[in-house]
């Protein structure tokens, strides 16, 4: 009981310059950000995006905020307005925008105020291919990146493909922070394993927080 109890305190590590894991950062809050996220999906629902050269995305997207990160035959980039409704993406809830502006300043990176949060779904077996973000207009802002649901393999690696990446198992709750040198760092997930989540069943979130326009 003792050890259970341990495991989920929250906990910090600095993994590089720039770059920190907040363990179960967000575990006091899940109740709030589960219910928004419902209500996020309501009204945009998730979907499988298109990437520019034809494939079909494993990863199930939505977003909120005033933009919103889509890929489709024209490439990548932010919209204002979500595709599949033509309306605007629901606006960033506050719990969303305290949760990324606190985790930013834990890291060292004061006054984060993100406009946009990109919500990726993952069944199991579905991944992300390593990447870098860089649609955003201003690299001086950071990453703020929140797991929910099952544990993922997390690749993180460097300014290049060249460097062999950190594995990182993420849980519900933790919270990574990435900017300043490392803002350009290639990431990916590894293929979600199976399993079940107390709260949201055989499923991953992550919440991607940006400063897109
Ligand atoms: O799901 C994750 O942990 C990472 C998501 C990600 O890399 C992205 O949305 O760019």
């Amino acid at each position: 009981m003792q050890r259970a109890l341990a495991f989920s305190m929250p906990s910090e590590e600095r993994l590089g310059d720039g770059v920190m894991l907040l363990r179960h950062f967000a575990t006091a809050r899940q109740s709030q950000l589960i219910a928004e996220l419902d209500l996020i999906v309501s009204a945009a629902p998730f979907r499988n995006m298109e990437t520019p050269g034809g494939f079909r995305m494993s990863v199930a997207m939505t977003n909120c905020g005033a933009a919103g990160w889509v890929t489709d035959r024209r490439g990548y980039r932010y919209e204002a307005h979500d595709p599949a409704t033509g309306l605007p993406w629901p606006p960033m809830p506050a719990v969303f925008a305290a949760l990324a502006l606190e985790a930013a300043a834990r890291a060292g990176f004061d006054g984060f105020t993100p406009d946009s949060c990109l919500i990726n779904r993952y069944a199991p077996g579905a991944s992300l291919s390593p990447h870098q973000d860089r649609n955003e207009r201003d690299f001086s802002q950071p990453i703020v990146s929140v797991s929910l649901g099952l544990p993922a393999l997390f690749l993180f690696g460097g300014p290049t493909r060249a460097e062999r990446p950190r594995r990182l198992t993420l849980e519900h709750g933790d919270v990574v922070v990435w900017g300043g040198p490392a803002r350009l760092a290639f990431h990916g997930v590894a293929k979600l394993a199976d399993g079940a989540h107390t709260l949201v069943g055989r499923l991953r979130y992550n919440l991607t927080f940006r400063k897109a326009l």
